[in-house]
């Protein structure tokens, strides 16, 4: 926080404005301090962050005992790469297997980073276990999908925006609609090439669209009949924020390891996670399968230089302990339903908001306007000055993640500030 000078934010945005690449177009509001649920702004103004930095931060910002994990291991060593061995990696390694009932694990870095490498585990468990025909590889994919802004992933988005002008993109993925069994069926029954059907068990950029309750068990029988890979991105509906620890669990509030998930539990081959593996402080992204499918890789095939570095290890650990000794994934689950009936309270006599839709703590609102109106944007705008910051997914639908460590309280506060604000904008509407 600036002590001597109220430094303008006018003068941070200028900063970005000319330094920058514009790859973004943020909410007009320039950070600089975070705890817990909230966030503080350059002239020291506060906020409920319901964003989450897109649910990386589940745990709440700088929570303290992942802070604490991070200097220790920052003070004694951050990294040594995969060409030597270090004293975390292996202890890390252990550690979330058990947490995710998995028997191995390969630590990248970026969430992108962990969908590339599952499409190349994909592949290549295609051509050396399922006879393949080299080159031929087909991974499944949805319609609407976001998994990352590598050119390969970007080559099988349905968005212009996140596709166009980026070519000439990767081949060998096959889409569907999403929530779609019978076209998933017939796709994975005409085509033997298929090698995996990649996945969010929640759409979330695509405006948290929750599927029916048997696309993703019904995935799971038709990728087990077809010998074809259950692949789920769960980077960013993962580690709590739908109420369980994974979006697939469905109702399971088991607090063990995975290996007692209850009945409702999906287990998928290839598990994606990323964001709030490290609690929102360190880029650590995993891909956690079992040792037939992990055994493709082989030394110099895959890896990355921040790959399972000590820092990564440290953190990711702490992050995740965090999850179950605050029992945050239980109170996403409690705190999302009372979210969601506050806010049905008022939908029921809104014109502006046509519903509000999620599971656990990743909500969202479809505004009652056209996707290229800018009345969700200008809600966020309001919703800013009055003390929250939430930001638009697509056009007319406005996502709500707060940190999993929101109180009920904090919750009340924030339905009362988002009812507040939309009621100034129900007179305009049409
Ligand atoms: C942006 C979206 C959210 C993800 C899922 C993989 C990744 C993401 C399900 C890649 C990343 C981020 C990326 C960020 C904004 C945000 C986002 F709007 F882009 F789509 F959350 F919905 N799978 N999502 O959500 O992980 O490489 O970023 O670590 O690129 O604008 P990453």
């Amino acid at each position: 926080m600036e002590t001597k000078q109220q430094v303008s934010q006018d003068y941070y945005l200028d900063l970005e404005s000319r330094h920058g690449a514009h790859d973004y177009h943020p909410l007009p509001v320039v950070l600089a301090k975070g705890k817990g649920v909230y966030l503080w702004d350059v002239a020291g103004k506060k906020y409920y962050d319901f964003l989450s930095a897109y649910s990386a931060v589940n745990q709440g910002h700088c929570h303290p005992d992942i802070i604490e994990a991070m200097k220790q291991q920052a003070e004694t060593l951050t990294l040594t790469s995969r060409a030597f061995h270090n004293n975390k990696l292996g202890e890390y390694m252990k550690f979330v297997t058990t947490y995710f009932g998995f028997e191995r694990l390969l630590s990248m870095n970026t969430g992108a980073e962990g969908v590339e490498t599952a499409i190349k585990i994909s592949r290549k468990w295609g051509y050396l276990k399922k006879g393949v025909p080299e080159n031929q590889a087909q991974i499944v994919v949805c319609n609407n999908n976001f998994h990352g802004r590598t050119t390969t992933i970007i080559s099988f988005s349905t968005d212009p925006d996140t596709k166009a002008h980026f070519g000439p993109h990767t081949n060998g993925f096959t889409h569907i609609p999403y929530d779609d069994l019978e076209a998933l069926k017939q796709t994975l029954e005409s085509n033997p090439n298929i090698v995996g059907f990649l996945v969010e068990p929640i759409q979330g950029e695509a405006g948290v669209y929750t599927p029916g309750k048997d696309f993703i068990s019904g995935a799971r029988a038709l990728c087990s009949q077809y010998n074809v890979l259950l692949i789920t991105d769960e980077i960013q509906t993962g580690i709590g924020r739908t109420g369980s620890l994974l979006a697939v669990c469905g109702d399971c509030t088991c607090e063990d390891a995975c290996e007692q998930q209850s009945a409702t539990y999906i287990r998928p081959d290839i598990l994606i996670l990323g964001k709030a593996l490290s609690g929102g402080t360190y880029p650590v992204s995993g891909v956690l399968c079992d040792s037939e499918i992990m055994d493709v890789i082989q030394p110099g095939q895959h890896g990355s230089t921040f790959g399972g570095n000590p820092m990564a290890a440290a953190v990711a650990t702490k992050a995740l302990e965090v999850i179950k000794d605050e029992k945050l994934t239980q109170n996403a689950r409690r705190l999302g339903e009372v979210f969601r009936n506050e806010l049905n309270k008022y939908i029921a006599n809104s014109r502006i908001v046509q519903l509000v839709r999620g599971k656990g703590l990743l909500n969202a609102i479809v505004i009652n306007d056209t996707p290229d109106s800018d009345t969700a944007w200008n809600i966020c705008l309001k919703l800013r000055d009055n003390g929250l910051l939430a930001k638009p997914t697509h056009g007319n639908i406005i996502r709500f993640a707060p940190p999993l460590v929101i109180t009920e309280e904090q919750l009340l506060d924030c339905v009362k500030i988002i009812t507040n604000t939309l009621k100034g904008f129900e007179k305009t509407s049409s």
